[in-house]
């Protein structure tokens, strides 16, 4: 049986019932693709993650990677999931038309995507390249790219992000690796990076590595480092593959999870130098790599919510097969039947949590891949771009910590079976684990939502979605059947900004008092939660009204679907946002006290 289930009933309803991308498919940047096509990919890609993609999920974890002879040999499943993946077509899938792609729309690819990161996510992240292709495309020399972009994809190369090193995590600025100049866009790399994500297997041919290091004389922190292309085969001039470039996988990082994704110490100039060319011949390594971390910090708060769908679901399965105690009403007669967990109060509220989490979290998603959509509908309104810029720390940050939290729930509800390996679900933990810490930790998450995407932009954007919001609030009228979720939603958006008023204020304080800086720090990890469920218990509303509408008519799991759509607003209302009043008293009656504990107080 696949470990992976699907949840491809929401996907749909997110992007055909909600935003109902279809009304855009067929025209203008979408004209590539129709409705019809749109179901077919979806249902292939559903049979091929549950399937051929899914089917290395547990060799790739319970088989131990090893480096040897400079390389590292992944297990045969995991190359068969990748075959299969490959054979689809499916790298071309997300490309530009120019790039071989048809030109879909974010929100379809973004839906592509849950499911396969859901299915697999160590799999997943050898899947780079194409958008790696992509950076190179949008940042480099018209000579780098007839050089690297096409070997890249028709030779179906492996990619990879290189920015970490040992003392330079989460503060990037602090790179050591050194870049001397040779000639034109050459140079020479000096340095170890680790964590690097593929950063060695034998799967490719080739690995195209985007390394951040920093030209001789260049400035101190991000602004000084630079962006180079470094191959781990250097080309001939017919483009076949030359000697070995100087960049060595010198170990491997041994990890909690996703054990089937290599991680690997790179050393940069071990033995022979390492060429790396320059990016677009320009020095603007972090402007640049930020594209690919923006692809990226959405992947992963992507991938964490598809894990946890598939473990609610799991939960959802078992709950309803194993049969433990009888109902709480006849807990005093020892002859009653014994019912399935998913009778008891304790678990459905377990169930739940797991369930309108999940759905928000999917929820809050489509509305960045929506944003994504408008950017290429509308052009010329900056707010699509300023959306998905204010979502996207949101989307890494919140659905990271809380999949995790709530991936503890699942195995709750399978009591000890959910602690083994008999299920899927301890893998799961252990795999969602690295989204709160990797593509940014959840502070650095928080404080950029904060810093740069509300103080920056001075709070434009945010009131733009907050007045949307609103708008939720009043709507309904006469009969009103959500009338008690709408007020719910307006107290907490009161809240939410009330919290974003004691922020800001202290923020004020900062030129006189430079510590008052501690005390919105203190708060921007409980902010972006309280803005996160904001957002979700929205759209949670909004799906309610459009599921509430087609109630009458159907029947069957589309009208139980209908029927859960309401319930996750209704209880997610009640239960959730509430929260937002406890977050900003929190923040309003903040002095910094924390800051002034002693350090031997810890
Ligand atoms: C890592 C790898 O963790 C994990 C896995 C990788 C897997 C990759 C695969 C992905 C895709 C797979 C796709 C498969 C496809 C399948 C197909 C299916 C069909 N937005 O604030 P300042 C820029 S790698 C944009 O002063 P500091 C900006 O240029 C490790 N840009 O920062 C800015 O200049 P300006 C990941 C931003 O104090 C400049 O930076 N590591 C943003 O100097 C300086 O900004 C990390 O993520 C932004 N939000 O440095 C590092 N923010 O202001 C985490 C900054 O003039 N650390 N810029 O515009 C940070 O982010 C730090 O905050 C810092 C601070 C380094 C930025």
């Amino acid at each position: 049986m696949p470990h992976y289930k699907t949840n491809l009933r929401d996907i749909e309803f997110n992007i055909f019932e909600m935003t109902r991308l279809q009304d855009h498919l067929g025209t203008g940047p979408f004209s590539e693709i129709d409705l019809d096509n749109a179901k077919d990919i979806l249902r292939e890609i559903e049979r091929l993650s549950t399937e051929e993609f899914a089917a290395s999920f547990e060799e790739a974890d319970r088989t131990e990677l090893k480096l040897e002879n400079g390389t590292v040999r992944l297990p045969e499943g995991l190359k068969k999931s990748l075959d299969a993946f490959y054979e689809g077509g499916w790298d071309r899938f997300g490309l530009a038309p120019h790039l071989g792609g048809i030109g879909v729309p974010p929100s379809l690819r973004w839906a592509v995507q849950e499911l396969l990161v859901g299915a697999n996510p160590a799999a997943y992240l050898y899947l780079s390249a194409p958008l790696m292709a992509s950076v190179i495309d949008a940042t480099a020399t018209e000579e780098q790219k007839e050089t690297w972009i096409d070997a890249m994809l028709d030779r179906r190369w492996g990619a990879t992000m290189v920015l970490t090193e040992p003392d330079a995590g989460s503060d990037v600025g602090a790179g050591t690796t050194k870049a001397f100049h040779v000639e034109g866009d050459v140079y020479h790399l000096e340095g170890v990076k680790r964590f690097i994500t593929s950063g060695e297997s034998d799967y490719y041919e080739n690995i195209v590595h985007l390394v951040l290091a920093r030209p001789e004389g260049a400035q101190a922190g991000t602004k000084g480092l630079s962006m180079f292309i470094v191959p781990k085969f250097l080309l001939n001039d017919d483009g076949s593959l030359g000697e070995r470039n100087g960049v060595t996988a010198t170990a491997l990082e041994h990890k909690m999870g996703i054990r089937g994704s290599t991680t690997a110490e790179l050393t940069l100039g071990l033995d022979k130098p390492c060429v790396g060319y320059l990016v677009g011949g320009v020095h603007q390594g972090i402007r640049q790599m930020f594209m690919v971390i923006e692809e990226a910090r959405m992947m992963v708060g992507q991938k964490a919510a598809a894990t946890l769908s598939t473990g609610y679901l799991n939960a959802v399965a078992f709950a309803k097969e194993r049969i433990q105690g009888p109902d709480l009403t006849q807990v005093r007669d020892p002859e009653a039947a014994k019912v399935p967990i998913i009778k008891h109060p304790d678990v459905r509220r377990l169930l739940m949590d797991q369930k309108v989490h999940t759905e928000g979290m999917r929820a809050l998603i489509f509305l960045a891949a929506q944003a994504q959509d408008n950017i290429r509908l509308h052009p010329e309104d900056d707010y699509w771009e300023k959306l998905n810029d204010l979502l996207l720390p949101i989307i890494k940050g919140y659905c990271s910590e809380k999949a995790y939290d709530l991936l503890g729930q699942c195995v709750q509800v399978f009591g000890g079976a959910g602690y083994t390996q008999d299920y899927p679900i301890e893998q799961y933990v252990r795999d969602a684990k690295i989204d709160t810490i990797y593509e940014g930790t959840t502070a650095i998450q928080a404080l950029d939502l904060l810093f740069r995407k509300i103080a920056r932009d001075r709070g434009e954007t945010l009131m733009k979605l907050a007045a949307q919001i609103t708008e939720t609030v009043k709507g309904g009228g006469a009969d009103d059947p959500f009338e008690v979720e709408r007020e719910f939603l307006g107290k907490a958006a009161e809240d939410v900004q009330g919290q974003v008023g004691a922020m800001v204020g202290h923020l004020m304080m900062v030129q006189q008092d430079p510590p008052a800086i501690y005390k919105p720090a203190l708060h921007a990890n409980s902010l972006m939660d309280g803005l996160a469920e904001l957002i979700m218990g929205w759209l949670l509303i909004r799906h309610a009204e459009v599921a509430i509408a087609a109630l009458d008519a159907a029947d069957g799991e589309d009208r139980s679907f209908y029927e859960g759509k309401v319930a996750t607003a209704r209880y997610f209302a009640a239960t959730v946002l509430p929260k937002a009043a406890r977050r900003r008293a929190m923040a309003e009656a903040e002095q910094g006290a924390l800051m002034d504990l002693a350090d031997e107080a810890f």
